[in-house]
């Protein structure tokens, strides 16, 4: 009996082949312009799997990707599923004692590295016993080989044979508060994403061009640029650089993407920019926001301005990608939505009793993508994934209309006055006045040693003041509770984030 391939990499790759698509556009790069069609992804992939057994990568060893959104990444990314080997996409923005952390940890065999990465990983290359290979792409320094050599004298491979429950590729995750921890994730957990966030949110189709301010290297961006484009056969485009207003409005414009992916920090960005300089003149069809909770005012005036709503979800590395959300004929700015297609949801106690609508609890998640386990950290899996639950650590309050709202990261709640605080609900009064881009709030103990609210916020222009500051807390208490407001305002210019754009609220506390 003919049985099909759940090597992910079938799926992805291969199938498209089969059915038509090779002369299809997978990829362009928005600054440079290089192009990468679907039958140069499926060679490119064939060609990489071939160098890899050329250079001695068995099946199941790792390989280091400290790759930039450049069209080498789907070939290498894909090239390792078809041989069995681990691709571990690494965040492209950290430092290098986290990269020898990492690359100790996962005991890479090779690494691949786009050459303006190199500095910054070269000091951990060369203490590291476990890389057989370092691959360069770009100018090759002393002792690393160029990506056009390794691949020289490589034979396509066709992809070997996985089941859909073996371990695909790991993304580390950005260890807000810890060590880094590689999230194991398996070949199903991809097709997964994109049959239930992909088809059933999105309902991406062959005719979509996706653009993601979100990089490959995190679970949001690889399924956006990734999984769900190349599930259909649509094209992304590809931004190497640093994503800023200016730039993603210019490459909207240039290429016409129907679906934008962006993150509330860079949408709200956005939105001043265009209060300034007017909206995007291309039309999107859809547009998508993660890695932390789109403040109502910034949902608002970004339809308001393009006239196409912002689906604000909800995802994590374990689960890969989006399992609350809006939908696109159903959004309430200022919620989380409701579960994904796919997906079941549990709000508990610390009891793990399920709480009341009203009432704040842990999210819980269950879901056919959810990760299998951290690398080599028993006692965090055990913590994580608890049977068919994956526990989020984000505190949600189910509505009763059953959307949920977010109240923070489990360790960010604070109770003032015996009353538990929503750190992100102070925020989102906070940033809907107009002269406020961000904020962040904190407990700060005071004179009595008592916990209050102390906010952290970074203003649109000009210098802050004790008018500034009465007017916010006046608007705070208005808008969400006398006992809500900020005791202290510190106007910073920029907040601590993790790269994935999340507020890293324990620096604020440890300096609060
Ligand atoms: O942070 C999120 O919301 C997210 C969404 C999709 C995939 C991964 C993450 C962390």
């Amino acid at each position: 009996m003919l049985s099909v391939n759940t090597n992910a990499a079938h799926y992805f790759v291969d199938r498209h082949m089969d059915e038509g698509r090779g002369d299809r556009l997978a990829y362009v790069e928005a600054e440079t312009g290089r192009t990468l069609s679907y039958a140069q992804m499926a060679q490119g992939a064939g060609l990489n799997a071939g160098a890899l057994a050329q250079a001695g990568i068995r099946p199941e060893e790792r390989a280091a990707m400290l790759v930039l959104d450049q069209v080498e990444f789907p070939q290498i990314f894909w090239g390792a599923l078809k041989a069995g080997v681990i691709p571990v996409p690494l965040n492209t923005l950290l430092a290098t004692l986290v990269y020898d952390v990492i690359l100790r940890d996962s005991r890479a065999a090779i690494l691949f590295v786009s050459a303006p990465l190199w500095d910054v990983v070269a000091p951990a290359v060369a203490e590291n016993p476990y890389l057989r290979h370092v691959v360069v792409l770009g100018d090759a320094p002393e002792g690393t080989t160029r990506y056009e050599d390794y691949l020289k004298g490589a034979e396509p491979r066709p992809t070997l044979p996985a089941s859909a429950d073996e371990v695909a590729f790991w993304l580390y995750s950005s260890g807000s508060t810890g060590q880094p921890k590689g999230v194991a994730h398996i070949h199903s957990a991809l097709k997964a994403t994109a049959d239930t966030y992909g088809a059933q949110v999105l309902g991406i189709r062959e005719d979509d061009t996706v653009l993601s301010a979100a990089k490959f290297f995190f679970a949001y961006g690889l399924g956006n640029e990734m999984t769900f484009p190349l599930s259909v056969g649509a094209t992304s485009v590809l931004f190497t650089g640093r994503p800023t207003p200016q730039s993603m409005i210019e490459t909207i414009n240039a290429h016409a993407p129907t679906i934008f992916c962006g993150v509330p920090t860079l949408y709200a960005a956005m939105v001043a920019e265009m209060d300034a300089n007017g909206a995007p003149s291309a039309p999107l069809r859809l547009c998508i926001s993660a890695g932390e909770a789109l403040p109502e005012d910034v949902g608002t005036r970004w339809e308001s301005h393009t006239g196409v709503p912002i689906l604000d979800g909800v995802g994590s590395t374990e689960m890969l990608h989006i399992f609350l959300s809006n939908a696109p004929d159903d959004v309430v700015y200022g919620t989380s939505g409701v579960a994904v297609p796919g997906y079941d949801l549990r709000l508990v106690d610390e009891t793990g009793a399920e709480v009341a609508d009203g009432e704040v609890g842990e999210l819980l998640v269950n879901g056919a993508s959810a990760a299998s386990c951290y690398w080599n950290q028993r006692d965090k899996t055990r913590g994580t994934f608890e049977g068919v639950w994956t526990r989020t650590g984000d505190k949600y309050e189910r509505r009763s209309d059953g959307r949920l709202i977010y109240c923070g990261r489990t360790d960010d709640m604070f109770k003032v006055s015996g009353i538990w605080l929503s750190p992100f609900e102070v925020e989102g009064a906070l940033v809907s006045h107009p002269r406020v881009l961000e904020a962040a709030v904190v407990a700060h103990r005071d004179a009595d040693d008592l916990e209050k609210p102390k906010a952290f916020i970074v203003l649109q222009s000009g210098a802050g003041d004790d008018a500034l500051n009465d007017e916010l807390k006046e608007l705070v208490k208005e808008k969400i509770g006398k006992w809500k407001y900020p005791r202290w305002i510190e106007v910073v210019d920029e907040l601590p984030k993790t790269a994935t754009g999340k507020i890293q609220r324990f620096k604020l506390r440890a300096g609060a």
